[in-house]
């Protein structure tokens, strides 16, 4: 059987880099979230300084966005692990919030040497960060989720699991999953899924791409992968809908490839990197980062999608 695949929208790409100073090389890997009627991205944007902060742009019908003059989410330098910037949103509706979680990155010179890589690896480390709003302006930050863990790509479930929070991560090469009481204190239960092998798309490193979306059989997990000449893909996988931790079904082929102009060239070239999903008129519509530089948009039916899944239980 052949698997289905995404549709490109036309309008592609929805979003490019703006005139503003803090958006104006790159805007790529948004966060999307349905809330009070609108659709909103939280949108990872490069300008002059090369410093990595997020905008905010909303829309009724998902492919035109309005966007903010202002970035609405900017790293605090004055914490080490941070001076990188704060990269790659995901957000999710959660008990009256609006909870995004992204990475900071900092260099490896602020921290122990022991926590140093060796001297083969870029100078940098991640961390899982958290964040909540009601309006978008201002946020509740709540620091550093997952302390001590090189850890990025989180994404929250959009409630509570067996009575506690949970959240995927990617520990290199795995996705990884964590929970919670509070939010606050994270307890992480190492991995759930990993890359396959030499000759898949997938053979390098996975990572979650938009949270997970709850259908009739489980939870829908959209997740990238990376293979051995660091093309970024988009596939599907299925997990348990009260444990998560069991991967229960995984598409073999990829739904999304780097094949237009603006995902083949752009900062970092042969790159489709989901981060947000919302579901209209039996269609999920995926949003991404194409080539580092521009967001775009895709839609496939949600009966294709789930249908493929569950013939690979
Ligand atoms: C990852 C992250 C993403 C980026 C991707 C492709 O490591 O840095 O922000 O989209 O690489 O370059």
């Amino acid at each position: 059987m052949s698997q289905p695949k995404m549709t490109r929208c036309a309008e592609n790409p929805i979003i490019a880099p703006a005139a503003n100073w803090w958006e104006n090389q790159f805007v790529f890997n948004p966060a999307v979230v349905e809330w009070e009627g609108m659709v909103h991205m939280l949108y990872r944007a490069h300008g002059d300084d090369h410093f990595s902060r997020f905008g905010h742009a909303w829309s009724a019908d998902g492919v035109s966005f309005e966007r903010d003059p202002h970035p609405v989410l900017e790293a605090d330098i004055s914490d080490p692990m941070e001076r990188l910037g704060i990269e790659d949103p995901r957000a999710v509706a959660l008990e009256g919030w609006v909870y995004a979680t992204f990475t900071v990155a900092s260099v490896y010179g602020v921290c122990a040497p022991q926590e140093r890589r060796s001297a083969s690896e870029p100078p940098w480390r991640v961390r899982v960060s958290m964040a909540r709003t009601q309006g978008f302006q201002t946020w509740e930050r709540f620091g550093i989720v997952l302390p001590g863990i090189d850890s990025k790509n989180a994404v929250l479930f959009n409630r509570k699991i067996g009575g506690r929070y949970v959240m995927l991560h990617r520990v290199a090469p795995d996705i990884c999953i964590a929970s919670s009481d509070d939010m606050r204190t994270w307890t992480n239960h190492g991995p759930i899924m990993s890359p396959r092998d030499v000759n898949h798309w997938d053979f390098k490193r996975i990572g979650s791409g938009p949270p997970p979306m709850e259908v009739e059989k489980g939870w829908l997990l959209f997740f990238h992968g990376i293979d051995r000449h660091h093309t970024y893909r988009c596939g599907a996988a299925l997990l348990d809908r009260d444990d998560p931790s069991k991967v229960v079904a995984r598409l073999d082929d990829w739904l999304l490839e780097p094949q237009a102009e603006f995902e083949q060239q752009g900062w970092i070239g042969n790159v489709v990197f989901p981060t947000g999903c919302i579901e209209r008129d039996g269609l999920y519509r995926l949003y991404y980062g194409g080539a580092d530089k521009v967001i775009c948009s895709c839609t496939i039916p949600r009966a294709e999608v789930e249908e493929a899944l569950y013939a690979a239980m």
